[in-house]
């Protein structure tokens, strides 16, 4: 029998028999326990045992293909991977699905019950998690050999509780009964190295030697990520800090110190407890900092370990290793590849840095400035004295190449400069990010664009060629197949196969069943069917959503005006023929973001009031669902009549809650912002909600001076909603939102307010023409295929990347 590469395992079976047996298999030997005394956890595992082995055998045929083809390997490095619910998505991936569902009854049991106790790993924040999900779906769709790097935290994303008083944020410990899809992977821990100082090499210039004061242990687990209609299975690695022995101090506990005895062990394995630790105090950032320091540490040392293990010269590193920075988090890594080949391996710092500068990309995903990093030089100093160093010579070299380039021009130098001067010094991320790396995107078309004219706009007059856009994208299969199952089932009948799955310009040829009666008839029933599903409200009201994580540059603040304002309109005119809505918001604050706090608890106030309210509830209802997560996305999403979109433009690189609506038939309320442009682009003038300024508008307004209270002057029924808020009648939190926009409103909420509610005014003359809004809806769908991520992998692959699949063969 060939023991290898699991060639001499028995196949695993697929029929519902076979799967059955396995099932009782890992039942019995893996859990312990017999069907008759089973719990639904025992099946649970067990299932899940089952559907991981499928997967555990084609990753182990990925693992020898892509070996054996020695190609160029992706590495993602992330703070965050949003990866959502596993088992739904692997019996997929893996094919089991009906098999499982046969076998799981058998044991008394509904594949639905078993997929209540699959806990999501929230292991990110918004959208920029996510994408990191969808993109390594698709990387493993598109047998691309890639590892997907990040941090295990302990406590992921808070769990969000609404009330009345607004959000109440409690610790996510996801993991707490075990998590069945991780492998843990001890033999790869690595050591990384925090503070202390730095000693010269005698004889070199470039060289150091770093004497850390503190040393903790990085360990790794990973999570197997299928492709879907193909072999390929990657991993996501993810790390675990772990106190090193040498930190438990045995003589203090015998003294019966025992706080004291654990301490050093404590801190050492804080930098994974929690994603993104409050960092409105000096120790939160230093520990946020750690933590980006600790993924990069881990992670290089591993990529390094794994082109090590052929032998090859550090030439042909780039050659085999591609590493993309999602965002500036592990921009870090930088300095920290630089380190380890001049220092560690003894590479002349030129060609280190030439390695360096073709392994690297970064993406950015933001426009905000005060959102791209910076981290005083003092606490790099403390923590990470070698890198200060090496990003010091990397900033002296980089500011005589812009010398060079502009001589005289020191304005420029300073704007352009790694090191930002003033009162505080300060590392500026994302010019190293620019500096070390051979390609910058942006996320959309608008955004690519507003980053070389803005916020980069000196490096892209530097580097035009390094500048480039690849639009984000979202999984078709996560997002329409698994969320949406019957509107899936009948794209795949209109189409006449599930190949679109893989190929989501295929969705075109929905189009002309936009105008087929019966068709139509079906959309919109299974429109009604998964408005019943999620029970947010009446199922024939127009259901309209707002979810994506709270902030003012969003405006969440303006569909509450809208909100109002509707509110009130009702209680003038009760009688009136009005649309009824059900207006959904879902989306968590930072726990330190306390205007986007103040939001949502006036949220919660207001639907409190509009359901006690006789007159106007059988019209309007708000509803808040707390927690708001991938699995809770998968359920509003599918049932969304109408995608708010309402950003002030210039403000979201793309979103991709905008795609996953508009896939699954939402029809877009939206700004020229982000991707919005782009979607709109797609599905037509006509089947899109267009208001407000656009991005030069906007920073125009700025510029020329902006009032609000100029619009709350002349605009009657803004002052309304406004006066209505500072009457107290929703609270004083009604009181501190109406004074932030009337007094500063800096994302001109209050200048868009009468274009919004004109175009919502179209919404609901649209809607009264049920076969035009649901021909919208169809062609929503039709022409989003676009944003499938398979496309942006393919994007990424082509033009940053430069790599190419590698298939696995099947076993049969
Ligand atoms: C961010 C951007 C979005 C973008 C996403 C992925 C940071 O997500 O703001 O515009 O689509 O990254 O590129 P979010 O706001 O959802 O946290």
């Amino acid at each position: 029998m060939d023991l290898r590469q699991g060639i001499g395992l028995r196949k695993l079976g697929r029929t519902t028999d076979e799967f059955q047996q396995d099932l009782l298999s890992n039942l019995y030997y893996r859990r312990g326990t017999t069907v008759e005394s089973a719990s639904a956890r025992d099946a649970y595992e067990a299932l899940s045992q089952t559907v991981r082995d499928h997967l555990a055998q084609r990753r182990a045929r990925t693992a020898a293909a892509q070996f054996a083809s020695n190609p160029r390997w992706v590495y993602y490095l992330s703070a965050e991977y949003l990866l959502g619910a596993q088992l739904e998505q692997n019996l997929l991936y893996s094919g089991t699905g009906e098999p499982a569902a046969e076998a799981v009854k058998a044991l008394g049991f509904s594949l639905e019950d078993l997929e209540d106790l699959d806990v999501e790993p929230g292991l990110g924040n918004g959208g920029l998690g996510r994408l990191a999900a969808c993109l390594v779906d698709s990387l493993a769709t598109r047998d691309i050999p890639a590892v997907g790097y990040g941090i295990r935290y302990d406590l992921g994303i808070f769990r969000q509780i609404i009330t009345e008083n607004g959000q109440t944020e409690l610790p996510d410990d996801w993991a707490f009964q075990g998590n069945p899809w991780e492998f843990p992977a001890p033999d790869d821990r690595q050591t990384v190295g925090f503070y202390g100082h730095t000693e010269p090499i005698a004889g070199s210039t470039t060289r150091k030697t770093w004497v850390p004061g503190e040393i903790v242990l990085g360990e790794p687990s990973h999570m197997l990520v299928p492709g879907y209609g193909t072999e390929t299975v990657n991993i996501v690695r993810l790390w675990s800090a772990k106190a090193s022995e040498a930190s438990f101090d045995l003589s203090r506990f015998s003294a019966g110190q025992y706080a004291e005895a654990v301490q050093e062990a404590v801190r050492a394995e804080n930098i994974s407890k929690v994603l993104y630790p409050d960092d409105s105090t000096e120790l939160g950032r230093e520990l946020r900092l750690k933590q980006q320091y600790f993924l990069v540490s881990c992670s290089l040392r591993d990529i390094v370990r794994r082109f090590r293990l052929r032998n090859e010269g550090w030439d042909t590193f780039a050659d085999k290793t591609v590493i993309q920075l999602n965002d500036t988090h592990p921009t870090i890594a930088i300095p920290e590849l630089m380190r380890l080949l001049v220092d560690e391996y003894e590479v002349e710092w030129e060609k280190a840095w030439e390695i360096t500068r073709s392994t690297f990309a970064y993406t950015c995903h933001t426009l905000l400035p005060e959102a791209l990093e910076t981290w005083p030089v003092r606490m790099f100093e403390k923590l990470l004295p070698r890198h200060l160093e090496i990003i010091y010579l990397i900033n002296m070299l980089f500011l005589r190449e812009v010398e060079a380039r502009f001589p005289g021009d020191h304005d420029r130098l300073r704007r352009m400069s790694i090191i930002q001067e003033g009162p505080e010094r300060r590392v500026r991320m994302a010019h190293l990010a620019v500096v070390g790396t051979e390609a910058v995107n942006g996320v959309a078309e608008l955004h690519s664009k507003l980053l070389r004219e803005t916020v980069l706009d000196d490096f892209a007059a530097l580097w035009p060629a390094k500048f480039q856009n690849v639009t984000n994208g979202v999984s078709p299969r996560r997002f329409v197949k698994l969320a949406n199952p019957r509107l899936s089932d009948l794209i795949t009948e209109g189409l006449g196969d599930e190949t679109w799955l893989r190929d989501l310009d295929r969705l075109a040829g929905l189009e002309p069943l936009a105008d087929d009666s019966s068709f139509r008839e079906r959309w919109q029933a299974i429109k009604r069917a998964n408005k019943v599903d999620l029970a947010a409200g009446d199922p024939d009201s127009l259901t309209d959503v707002m979810i994506k994580r709270f902030h003012e540059y969003k405006r969440q603040q303006l569909k509450v005006l809208h909100v109002i304002t509707l509110y009130q309109r009702i209680r003038q005119n009760p009688a009136a023929d009005w649309v009824p809505r059900t207006v959904l918001f879902a989306g968590k604050a930072a726990p330190a973001y306390h205007a986007a706090k103040d939001i949502i608890r006036l949220i919660a106030t207001i639907a409190a009031r509009i359901e006690a309210d006789p007159v106007v509830s059988p019209h309007l209802k708000v509803v808040f669902p707390s927690n708001y997560n991938v699995t809770l996305a998968e359920r509003i999403i599918p049932a969304a009549d109408l995608s708010e979109q309402i950003s002030l433009a210039g403000k979201e690189a793309s979103g991709t809650g905008n795609m996953k609506l508009a896939l699954n038939g939402a029809v877009t309320i939206g700004t020229l912002d982000g991707a919005n442009i782009e979607i709109r682009a797609r599905v037509g003038e006509d089947n899109f909600f267009l208001f407000g300024m656009d991005a030069y508008e906007a920073a125009q307004a700025r510029i020329n001076g902006y009032h609000p209270r100029h619009f709350y002057e002349r605009d009657e029924e803004l002052r309304a909603a406004l006066d209505t808020l500072t009457s107290g009648i929703f609270g004083e939190v009604g009181r501190r939102v109406a004074a932030s926009l009337l007094d500063w409103d800096e994302y001109l909420t209050l200048a868009d307010f009468r274009s919004y509610l004109e175009s919502q005014e179209q919404v609901e003359k649209t809607w009264r023409d049920p076969t035009r809004w649901t021909r919208m809806s169809i062609l929503n769908t039709a022409h989003s295929g676009f944003f499938s991520s398979d496309r942006t992998v393919a994007d990424y692959a082509a033009r940053i990347w430069r790599v190419a699949p590698v298939p696995v063969i099947g076993e049969d």
